[in-house]
């Protein structure tokens, strides 16, 4: 577990772009203040909430003369620790990392998450799997009291492509509710992710158990990964509608 201290705010700016992008950048602003200390393995997520944290963080390791290292969660992620002059790392020369930050779809009040908006969940749980703290960074659009009332898109799951029409099956009807393959733009063709997997949002029909639909649906032969988080996340920061950051 990790300690959130306080939550300092991010200078407000005039030139926000709406509501929603000031409370990612607060929420931003706030995880970077309070976790990033010299020397640690850092891992940055995916999605637009992480572009302010990498670049308050890039804006802290050129003024204090931070020695930070870096973990990408997908192509994106890796992108933009490039573009931020941020030095880029691995699992194979870090395997344990300091704290990881990331983005989220939902997050409930047992800090519970959906991920996989992006279709980057396989590497992001990768990632915050192996980190001593989980940090997650999101506006208040994503608060919910349980899981699951709040994101409306299914949850993600990553599947091997030969698996996903069996696999399709296998979890409708075990768990009801409908998947879908998720397609490219003008339905170019399925979404490939990082991993030249498919995904599949599953569109639950009801609130479940999730600790053990989550364990349920990896036991399903081709399933990679999921975008349920249990247990995952130490802290989330939500950056607030009136500009302040509210610290679960
Ligand atoms: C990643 O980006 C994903 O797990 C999640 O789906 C998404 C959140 O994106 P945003 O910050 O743009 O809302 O964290």
């Amino acid at each position: 577990a990790c300690s959130s201290g306080h939550v300092p705010l991010a200078p407000r700016r005039l030139l926000g772009g709406g509501m929603a992008e000031e409370a990612k950048r607060a929420a931003a602003w706030a995880a970077v203040e309070n976790h990033v200390k010299n020397n640690q393995v850092l891992g940055i997520g995916s999605g637009s909430t992480i572009v302010p944290v990498v670049h308050r963080l890039a804006e802290r390791v050129k003024q204090e003369n931070l020695n930070v290292v870096c973990i990408p969660t997908s192509f994106q992620a890796r992108q933009l620790i490039l573009q931020n002059d941020l030095s880029l790392t691995d699992l194979d020369r870090h395997p344990e990392l300091d704290v990881a930050i990331d983005g989220a779809d939902e997050v409930d009040s047992d800090l519970r998450l959906i991920k996989g908006g992006g279709g980057c969940l396989t590497q992001e749980k990768i990632v915050a799997g192996y980190a001593k703290c989980f940090v997650v960074v999101a506006d208040y659009r994503k608060n919910s009291k349980n899981l699951g009332e709040q994101w409306k898109k299914g949850i993600p799951i990553e599947v091997i492509p030969m698996a996903y029409v069996p696999v399709t099956r296998a979890l409708t009807r075990r768990f009801g509710g409908g998947a879908e393959l998720r397609m490219a733009a003008r339905k170019a063709g399925p979404v490939v992710t990082d991993n030249g997997n498919f995904i599949l949002d599953w569109k639950f029909d009801k609130i479940h158990k999730w600790n053990e639909v989550n364990t349920a649906i990896k036991m399903i032969p081709g399933v990679v990964e999921t975008g349920l988080f249990i247990n995952m996340a130490d802290v989330v920061y939500f950056g607030m509608e009136d500009g302040s950051v509210c610290a679960r």
